[in-house]
């Protein structure tokens, strides 16, 4: 009977409790410190492949009573934030195609955090396409005179016919050609050509070094770049690193 008794009063403590928090967001409404932020964020496209680099935006991430100051980003899942931001946007260039785990945490002025995963899915795309640039510094930077090497690789994931690599330098810069890749330089056009069929799994990498004017205006400077095939058809932009910055 006594038993029975503490029973009940177990479950009317429990009723109450629940009771009080079905209203809870409406009664206690009063701020308290320990409030935690809400992480959120979404991204764009939502189809991206392995040359697209995917917008994240972590605007949609809360804090009840305070103000996100800290936006950090796990890009593989694998528990380590690989980088660190104060506000709502980055972006991620994926190396590998398929279900990724992306990680947000964020961190509020009192110091709480709140942390979101998401899977977001990368495709595999015809051709993966990269360009890294070294310079005599670590953050590609050069200045007036002074040479960079440039690298564009490409790994086939499919056999093509007739493949064109098209760089673009800034106006008055020079190049010469260290490693065709097994293509022919048109170097007025800067234009690498493959007219032959390539098979599928074939890596191909161009190497060139960019001679910096002597004379040239400090600031970011682009490399743009397009990778085209006749068959199949496309365009596909030169991603990786695209900009050097002149000192
Ligand atoms: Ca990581």
């Amino acid at each position: 009977m006594r038993r029975a008794n503490s029973l009940r009063g177990s479950w009317l403590l429990l009723f109450s409790l629940v009771a009080l928090a079905a209203v809870g967001t409406i009664a206690w409404s009063q701020p308290s410190a320990s409030k935690a932020p809400t992480a959120d964020f979404r991204f764009t496209p939502s189809n991206a492949d392995n040359n697209t680099p995917v917008v994240f935006d972590a605007s949609l991430s809360k804090s009840p009573n305070g103000k996100i100051v800290k936006y950090e980003w796990d890009f593989d899942g694998d528990g380590k934030y690989d980088d660190t931001r104060t506000t709502a946007l980055d972006e991620k260039l994926f190396d590998k195609s398929g279900n990724v785990r992306v990680i947000l945490r964020v961190t509020d002025d009192k110091g709480a955090t709140g942390t979101v995963s998401k899977y977001i899915k990368i495709n595999e795309a015809v051709v993966v396409i990269r360009r890294t640039i070294t310079t005599s510094t670590k953050s590609n930077k050069v200045s007036a005179g002074q040479t960079f090497r440039v690298q564009v690789q490409m790994t086939l994931n499919k056999t093509i016919n007739g493949l064109g690599l098209d760089e673009d330098l800034p106006q008055g810069w020079t190049m010469r050609e260290v490693n065709n890749g097994g293509g022919s330089l048109k170097k007025s056009q800067l234009q690498w050509l493959w007219p032959q069929q390539i098979k599928s799994g074939t890596v191909i990498a161009v190497i060139y070094d960019v001679f910096v004017p002597k004379t040239v205006k400090t600031g970011n400077v682009a490399l743009v770049g397009k990778l085209t095939s006749f068959s199949p058809r496309f365009l596909i932009k030169v991603v990786g690193d695209t900009t050097v910055q002149v000192v």
